[in-house]
Protein backbone atom coordinates (compact mmCIF):
# COMPACT_ATOMS: atom_id res chain seq x y z
CA UNK A 1 0.00 0.00 0.00
CA UNK A 2 1.21 3.49 -0.75
CA UNK A 3 0.16 6.60 0.90
CA UNK A 4 -0.65 8.47 -1.90
CA UNK A 5 -2.66 7.28 -5.22
CA UNK A 6 -3.85 8.68 -8.55
CA UNK A 7 -6.81 7.70 -10.22
CA UNK A 8 -7.55 9.28 -13.93
CA UNK A 9 -10.51 10.00 -14.59
CA UNK A 10 -10.97 11.13 -18.13
CA UNK A 11 -8.76 13.16 -21.15
CA UNK A 12 -9.47 15.99 -23.17
CA UNK A 13 -10.15 14.58 -26.46
CA UNK A 14 -9.21 17.90 -27.98
CA UNK A 15 -6.16 18.69 -25.97
CA UNK A 16 -4.62 15.13 -24.43
CA UNK A 17 -4.95 17.08 -20.66
CA UNK A 18 -5.87 14.60 -17.99
CA UNK A 19 -8.59 15.19 -15.40
CA UNK A 20 -7.80 13.00 -12.71
CA UNK A 21 -7.84 12.43 -8.35
CA UNK A 22 -5.07 12.56 -6.02
CA UNK A 23 -6.12 10.56 -2.85
CA UNK A 24 -3.45 11.19 0.43
CA UNK A 25 -3.90 10.60 4.05
CA UNK A 26 -5.16 13.98 4.48
CA UNK A 27 -7.70 14.60 1.65
CA UNK A 28 -8.47 13.86 -1.97
CA UNK A 29 -7.72 16.16 -4.62
CA UNK A 30 -8.46 17.03 -8.13
CA UNK A 31 -5.78 17.41 -10.84
CA UNK A 32 -4.40 19.27 -12.37
CA UNK A 33 -3.81 21.15 -9.60
CA UNK A 34 -1.39 24.69 -8.59
CA UNK A 35 0.04 24.09 -5.53
CA UNK A 36 1.44 26.95 -2.92
CA UNK A 37 4.75 26.68 -1.89
CA UNK A 38 5.59 27.76 2.04
CA UNK A 39 8.79 27.18 2.47
CA UNK A 40 9.13 27.81 6.13
CA UNK A 41 5.62 26.30 6.94
CA UNK A 42 3.80 29.14 5.91
CA UNK A 43 2.95 30.22 3.01
CA UNK A 44 3.98 33.67 3.47
CA UNK A 45 1.26 36.36 4.85
CA UNK A 46 -1.53 33.85 4.49
CA UNK A 47 -2.90 31.59 6.88
CA UNK A 48 -3.96 28.07 6.76
CA UNK A 49 -7.40 29.40 6.86
CA UNK A 50 -7.11 31.46 4.22
CA UNK A 51 -5.66 29.08 2.14
CA UNK A 52 -8.88 26.23 2.57
CA UNK A 53 -10.94 29.56 1.83
CA UNK A 54 -8.92 29.93 -1.37
CA UNK A 55 -9.53 26.29 -2.11
CA UNK A 56 -5.81 25.13 -1.80
CA UNK A 57 -5.45 21.33 -1.33
CA UNK A 58 -1.86 20.36 -0.87
CA UNK A 59 0.79 23.01 -0.08
CA UNK A 60 4.74 22.63 -0.22
CA UNK A 61 7.44 22.85 2.25
CA UNK A 62 11.16 22.48 2.14
CA UNK A 63 12.75 19.70 3.88
CA UNK A 64 16.63 22.05 3.42
CA UNK A 65 14.90 25.10 5.23
CA UNK A 66 12.86 23.18 7.95
CA UNK A 67 16.64 21.55 8.82
CA UNK A 68 17.83 24.74 9.95
CA UNK A 69 15.32 26.41 11.26
CA UNK A 70 13.53 25.34 13.38
CA UNK A 71 14.87 21.42 13.08
CA UNK A 72 12.89 18.69 12.17
CA UNK A 73 13.26 17.60 15.98
CA UNK A 74 11.14 20.34 17.03
CA UNK A 75 8.83 19.65 13.85
CA UNK A 76 8.26 16.07 15.05
CA UNK A 77 8.25 17.33 18.89
CA UNK A 78 4.99 19.36 17.51
CA UNK A 79 3.18 15.68 16.22
CA UNK A 80 4.77 16.57 12.32
CA UNK A 81 4.50 19.27 9.99
CA UNK A 82 0.36 19.52 10.04
CA UNK A 83 -0.17 19.67 13.72
CA UNK A 84 3.09 22.07 13.63
CA UNK A 85 1.41 24.99 10.94
CA UNK A 86 -2.43 24.20 11.57
CA UNK A 87 -2.88 22.74 8.24
CA UNK A 88 -4.91 19.36 8.05
CA UNK A 89 -5.13 19.28 3.89
CA UNK A 90 -1.96 18.09 2.25
CA UNK A 91 1.70 18.61 2.34
CA UNK A 92 4.53 17.97 -0.09
CA UNK A 93 8.53 18.41 0.79
CA UNK A 94 11.04 18.78 -1.67
CA UNK A 95 14.14 16.88 -1.02
CA UNK A 96 16.07 19.65 -0.50
CA UNK A 97 18.35 18.88 -3.56
CA UNK A 98 17.59 21.93 -5.06
CA UNK A 99 17.82 24.37 -2.49
CA UNK A 100 21.31 23.45 -1.82
CA UNK A 101 21.59 24.04 -5.77
CA UNK A 102 20.56 27.14 -5.62
CA UNK A 103 21.63 28.87 -2.40
CA UNK A 104 24.76 27.44 -1.48
CA UNK A 105 27.52 28.34 -4.03
CA UNK A 106 30.33 26.86 -1.95
CA UNK A 107 29.36 22.56 -2.74
CA UNK A 108 30.82 19.69 -3.48
CA UNK A 109 28.68 16.83 -4.86
CA UNK A 110 29.88 13.05 -4.09
CA UNK A 111 28.53 9.80 -4.68
CA UNK A 112 27.62 9.75 -1.13
CA UNK A 113 25.89 13.17 -0.85
CA UNK A 114 26.25 17.00 -0.88
CA UNK A 115 28.58 18.99 0.95
CA UNK A 116 28.10 22.53 1.17
CA UNK A 117 27.48 25.59 3.40
CA UNK A 118 24.59 26.76 5.28
CA UNK A 119 23.40 29.91 3.56
CA UNK A 120 21.99 31.56 6.94
CA UNK A 121 25.86 31.03 8.97
CA UNK A 122 28.42 29.80 6.85
CA UNK A 123 28.15 26.51 9.10
CA UNK A 124 29.56 23.09 7.32
CA UNK A 125 26.47 20.58 6.22
CA UNK A 126 26.35 17.27 4.27
CA UNK A 127 22.88 16.00 2.93
CA UNK A 128 22.37 12.76 1.53
CA UNK A 129 19.84 10.75 -0.03
CA UNK A 130 18.74 9.05 3.43
CA UNK A 131 19.55 12.09 5.40
CA UNK A 132 16.74 14.22 3.14
CA UNK A 133 14.19 11.12 3.54
CA UNK A 134 14.69 11.20 7.39
CA UNK A 135 14.17 14.40 7.92
CA UNK A 136 11.11 14.18 5.31
CA UNK A 137 9.87 11.15 7.45
CA UNK A 138 10.34 13.32 10.57
CA UNK A 139 8.00 16.44 9.01
CA UNK A 140 5.09 13.88 8.46
CA UNK A 141 4.53 15.04 4.54
CA UNK A 142 2.25 13.41 2.30
CA UNK A 143 4.47 13.65 -0.54
CA UNK A 144 8.26 13.27 -0.17
CA UNK A 145 10.64 14.25 -2.95
CA UNK A 146 14.00 12.21 -4.15
CA UNK A 147 17.16 13.78 -3.24
CA UNK A 148 18.19 14.57 -7.29
CA UNK A 149 20.45 16.78 -8.60
CA UNK A 150 19.41 19.45 -10.58
CA UNK A 151 22.21 20.92 -12.66
CA UNK A 152 22.39 24.82 -14.05
CA UNK A 153 21.26 25.45 -17.31
CA UNK A 154 22.57 25.02 -19.86
CA UNK A 155 25.08 22.18 -18.55
CA UNK A 156 27.01 19.50 -20.78
CA UNK A 157 25.91 16.35 -22.33
CA UNK A 158 28.12 14.48 -20.61
CA UNK A 159 27.84 16.65 -17.21
CA UNK A 160 24.27 15.74 -17.37
CA UNK A 161 24.92 12.12 -18.20
CA UNK A 162 26.67 11.62 -15.36
CA UNK A 163 24.22 13.71 -13.18
CA UNK A 164 21.64 11.74 -14.58
CA UNK A 165 22.88 8.55 -13.46
CA UNK A 166 23.60 9.89 -9.71
CA UNK A 167 20.39 10.87 -9.13
CA UNK A 168 18.74 7.55 -10.58
CA UNK A 169 21.36 5.75 -7.53
CA UNK A 170 19.99 8.15 -5.10
CA UNK A 171 16.49 8.34 -6.01
CA UNK A 172 17.21 3.89 -5.34
CA UNK A 173 18.97 4.92 -1.59
CA UNK A 174 15.67 6.85 -1.14
CA UNK A 175 13.18 4.51 -1.42
CA UNK A 176 15.45 2.22 0.90
CA UNK A 177 15.65 4.87 3.10
CA UNK A 178 11.86 5.40 3.59
CA UNK A 179 10.52 4.47 6.97
CA UNK A 180 6.77 5.17 6.28
CA UNK A 181 5.62 4.12 2.61
CA UNK A 182 2.17 3.33 4.03
CA UNK A 183 1.81 7.44 5.26
CA UNK A 184 4.39 9.00 3.07
CA UNK A 185 4.84 8.40 -0.69
CA UNK A 186 7.92 9.20 -2.14
CA UNK A 187 7.88 10.28 -5.55
CA UNK A 188 11.18 10.10 -7.83
CA UNK A 189 12.64 13.16 -10.16
CA UNK A 190 13.11 12.98 -13.50
CA UNK A 191 16.19 14.93 -14.73
CA UNK A 192 18.11 15.02 -17.93
CA UNK A 193 17.83 18.95 -18.68
CA UNK A 194 17.22 19.33 -22.87
CA UNK A 195 18.36 16.20 -24.00
CA UNK A 196 15.84 13.55 -25.20
CA UNK A 197 18.09 10.59 -24.84
CA UNK A 198 18.57 11.61 -21.20
CA UNK A 199 15.29 12.03 -20.33
CA UNK A 200 14.29 8.48 -21.80
CA UNK A 201 17.19 7.31 -19.85
CA UNK A 202 16.28 8.73 -16.89
CA UNK A 203 12.64 8.08 -16.89
CA UNK A 204 13.60 4.48 -17.71
CA UNK A 205 15.58 4.15 -15.39
CA UNK A 206 13.33 6.31 -12.17
CA UNK A 207 9.88 3.79 -13.45
CA UNK A 208 11.82 0.48 -13.18
CA UNK A 209 12.30 1.50 -9.65
CA UNK A 210 8.04 2.20 -9.00
CA UNK A 211 7.79 5.07 -7.39
CA UNK A 212 4.08 6.00 -6.70
CA UNK A 213 4.58 9.62 -8.52
CA UNK A 214 7.12 10.86 -10.91
CA UNK A 215 8.07 14.88 -10.80
CA UNK A 216 9.82 16.40 -13.91
CA UNK A 217 12.60 18.29 -13.14
CA UNK A 218 15.25 19.94 -13.91
CA UNK A 219 12.94 22.80 -16.16
CA UNK A 220 12.17 26.51 -15.60
CA UNK A 221 15.58 26.63 -15.18
CA UNK A 222 16.30 29.50 -17.63
CA UNK A 223 16.05 27.43 -21.08
CA UNK A 224 13.02 29.24 -23.30
CA UNK A 225 9.59 28.02 -22.96
CA UNK A 226 9.24 26.04 -25.92
CA UNK A 227 12.20 24.00 -24.81
CA UNK A 228 10.24 23.42 -21.89
CA UNK A 229 6.92 22.23 -24.07
CA UNK A 230 9.51 19.92 -26.15
CA UNK A 231 10.97 18.24 -23.20
CA UNK A 232 7.67 17.89 -21.69
CA UNK A 233 6.04 16.70 -25.19
CA UNK A 234 8.49 13.64 -25.46
CA UNK A 235 8.70 12.84 -21.37
CA UNK A 236 5.37 12.93 -19.17
CA UNK A 237 4.45 10.03 -22.43
CA UNK A 238 7.21 8.23 -20.95
CA UNK A 239 5.40 7.68 -17.08
CA UNK A 240 2.82 5.60 -16.17
CA UNK A 241 -0.52 6.64 -17.05
CA UNK A 242 -1.82 5.33 -13.32
CA UNK A 243 0.27 7.22 -11.24
CA UNK A 244 0.71 11.79 -11.19
CA UNK A 245 3.01 13.59 -12.37
CA UNK A 246 4.36 16.67 -10.87
CA UNK A 247 6.27 19.78 -13.01
CA UNK A 248 8.63 21.10 -10.35
CA UNK A 249 8.59 24.62 -9.91
CA UNK A 250 6.54 25.88 -13.22
CA UNK A 251 3.73 28.40 -12.28
CA UNK A 252 3.32 31.12 -14.86
CA UNK A 253 -0.44 30.98 -16.35
CA UNK A 254 0.81 29.32 -19.41
CA UNK A 255 2.66 27.46 -18.59
CA UNK A 256 0.29 26.16 -15.89
CA UNK A 257 -1.76 25.53 -18.50
CA UNK A 258 0.74 24.38 -21.69
CA UNK A 259 2.14 21.71 -18.71
CA UNK A 260 -1.55 20.22 -18.64
CA UNK A 261 -2.15 20.00 -22.14
CA UNK A 262 1.27 18.29 -22.23
CA UNK A 263 -0.09 15.22 -19.31
CA UNK A 264 1.47 17.19 -16.06
CA UNK A 265 -1.54 16.86 -12.74
CA UNK A 266 0.64 19.10 -10.27
CA UNK A 267 2.42 22.19 -10.35
CA UNK A 268 4.12 24.42 -7.47
CA UNK A 269 5.98 27.93 -7.74
CA UNK A 270 6.81 31.07 -5.82
CA UNK A 271 5.68 33.06 -8.38
CA UNK A 272 2.25 34.02 -7.35
CA UNK A 273 3.38 34.48 -4.16
CA UNK A 274 6.69 36.40 -5.21
CA UNK A 275 5.93 39.01 -7.58
CA UNK A 276 3.05 39.53 -4.81
CA UNK A 277 5.45 41.25 -2.50
CA UNK A 278 6.76 43.46 -4.70
CA UNK A 279 2.54 44.72 -5.89
CA UNK A 280 2.89 42.55 -9.49
CA UNK A 281 -1.10 41.17 -9.74
CA UNK A 282 -1.76 38.20 -11.86
CA UNK A 283 -4.93 39.20 -13.57
CA UNK A 284 -7.02 37.75 -16.82
CA UNK A 285 -5.62 40.84 -18.77
CA UNK A 286 -2.22 39.81 -18.00
CA UNK A 287 0.32 41.20 -15.25
CA UNK A 288 -0.82 44.18 -13.34
CA UNK A 289 1.65 46.61 -11.70
CA UNK A 290 -0.47 47.73 -8.40
CA UNK A 291 2.29 50.82 -7.52
CA UNK A 292 1.30 52.63 -11.31
CA UNK A 293 0.16 55.88 -10.52
CA UNK A 294 -2.59 55.27 -12.98
CA UNK A 295 -4.39 53.38 -10.35
CA UNK A 296 -4.07 56.03 -7.52
CA UNK A 297 -7.93 56.80 -8.03
CA UNK A 298 -9.09 53.71 -9.39
CA UNK A 299 -11.60 52.30 -7.17
CA UNK A 300 -12.36 49.19 -8.99
CA UNK A 301 -10.93 45.74 -8.18
CA UNK A 302 -7.50 44.19 -8.93
CA UNK A 303 -9.18 42.03 -11.76
CA UNK A 304 -12.99 42.70 -12.18
CA UNK A 305 -13.59 39.32 -13.79
CA UNK A 306 -12.02 37.97 -10.58
CA UNK A 307 -14.35 36.92 -7.57
CA UNK A 308 -11.58 36.61 -4.64
CA UNK A 309 -12.88 37.89 -1.24
CA UNK A 310 -9.82 40.52 -1.85
CA UNK A 311 -11.61 41.75 -5.49
CA UNK A 312 -14.82 41.62 -3.94
CA UNK A 313 -13.78 43.77 -1.09
CA UNK A 314 -10.33 46.02 -2.04
CA UNK A 315 -9.85 48.58 -4.54
CA UNK A 316 -7.04 49.18 -6.20
CA UNK A 317 -6.14 52.59 -5.36
CA UNK A 318 -6.37 51.06 -1.71
CA UNK A 319 -3.98 48.26 -2.69
CA UNK A 320 -2.02 50.86 -4.51
CA UNK A 321 -1.57 52.89 -1.66
CA UNK A 322 -0.36 50.20 1.20
CA UNK A 323 1.90 48.15 -1.21
CA UNK A 324 3.77 51.78 -1.54
CA UNK A 325 3.80 52.95 2.42
CA UNK A 326 5.08 48.90 2.63
CA UNK A 327 2.17 48.07 5.09
CA UNK A 328 1.87 44.30 4.98
CA UNK A 329 -1.67 43.95 4.89
CA UNK A 330 -0.74 45.57 1.50
CA UNK A 331 1.29 42.46 0.38
CA UNK A 332 -1.26 39.98 2.28
CA UNK A 333 -3.50 41.01 -0.38
CA UNK A 334 -2.01 41.04 -3.51
CA UNK A 335 -0.67 37.22 -2.31
CA UNK A 336 -4.19 36.60 -1.87
CA UNK A 337 -5.66 37.20 -5.06
CA UNK A 338 -2.46 35.76 -7.27
CA UNK A 339 -3.06 32.29 -5.09
CA UNK A 340 -6.65 33.17 -5.76
CA UNK A 341 -5.97 33.74 -9.94
CA UNK A 342 -3.92 30.48 -10.17
CA UNK A 343 -6.13 28.08 -8.35
CA UNK A 344 -9.18 29.43 -10.24
CA UNK A 345 -7.28 29.01 -13.51
CA UNK A 346 -6.95 24.95 -12.84
CA UNK A 347 -10.75 24.86 -11.48
CA UNK A 348 -11.11 26.70 -14.99
CA UNK A 349 -8.55 24.13 -16.98
CA UNK A 350 -10.66 20.53 -15.36
CA UNK A 351 -14.00 22.60 -16.39
CA UNK A 352 -12.82 22.78 -19.75
CA UNK A 353 -11.05 18.78 -19.74
CA UNK A 354 -14.48 17.60 -18.43
CA UNK A 355 -15.75 19.39 -21.49
CA UNK A 356 -13.04 18.77 -23.79
CA UNK A 357 -12.36 22.13 -25.26
CA UNK A 358 -8.41 23.12 -23.27
CA UNK A 359 -7.14 23.89 -26.35
CA UNK A 360 -10.20 26.43 -26.90
CA UNK A 361 -9.33 27.54 -23.44
CA UNK A 362 -5.95 28.09 -24.29
CA UNK A 363 -6.70 30.26 -27.14
CA UNK A 364 -9.01 32.50 -25.37
CA UNK A 365 -7.39 32.44 -22.27
CA UNK A 366 -3.68 33.89 -24.21
CA UNK A 367 -5.70 36.30 -25.99
CA UNK A 368 -7.07 37.96 -23.18
CA UNK A 369 -4.04 37.37 -21.06
CA UNK A 370 -1.51 38.76 -24.04
CA UNK A 371 0.61 36.08 -24.79
CA UNK A 372 -0.78 36.14 -28.26
CA UNK A 373 0.15 40.65 -29.06
CA UNK A 374 3.38 40.23 -30.66
N1 LIG B 1 14.41 19.24 -8.29
C1 LIG B 1 13.93 19.44 -7.03
N2 LIG B 1 13.18 20.53 -6.72
C2 LIG B 1 12.93 21.44 -7.70
C3 LIG B 1 13.41 21.28 -9.00
C4 LIG B 1 14.20 20.11 -9.34
O1 LIG B 1 14.65 19.90 -10.46
C5 LIG B 1 12.98 22.40 -9.73
C6 LIG B 1 13.24 22.70 -11.15
N3 LIG B 1 12.44 23.74 -11.65
C7 LIG B 1 12.25 23.19 -8.82
N4 LIG B 1 12.23 22.59 -7.61
N5 LIG B 1 14.17 18.55 -6.08
ZN1 LIG C 1 -9.02 38.59 -6.91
Amino acid sequence: MTAVTYELIKVCKQSGARLGKLNTPHGTFETPMFMPVGTLATVKTISPEELKEMGAGVILSNTYHLWLRPGEDIVRAAGGLHQFMNWDQGILTDSGGFQVFSLSDLRDITEEGVHFRNHLNGEKLFLTPEKSIAIQNALGSDIMMAFDECPPYPASYDYMKASVERTSRWAERCLKANKKPETQSLFGIVQGGEFEELRRQSARELTSLDFPGYAVGGLSVGEPKDIMNEVLTYTTPLLPDNKPRYLMGVGSPDSLIDGAIRGIDMFDCVLPTRIARNGTCMTSNGRLVIRNAKYARDFGPIDENCDCHVCKTYSRAYIRHLVKANETFGFRLTSYHNLYFLIKLMECVRQAIREDRLLDYREAFFEQYGFNKP
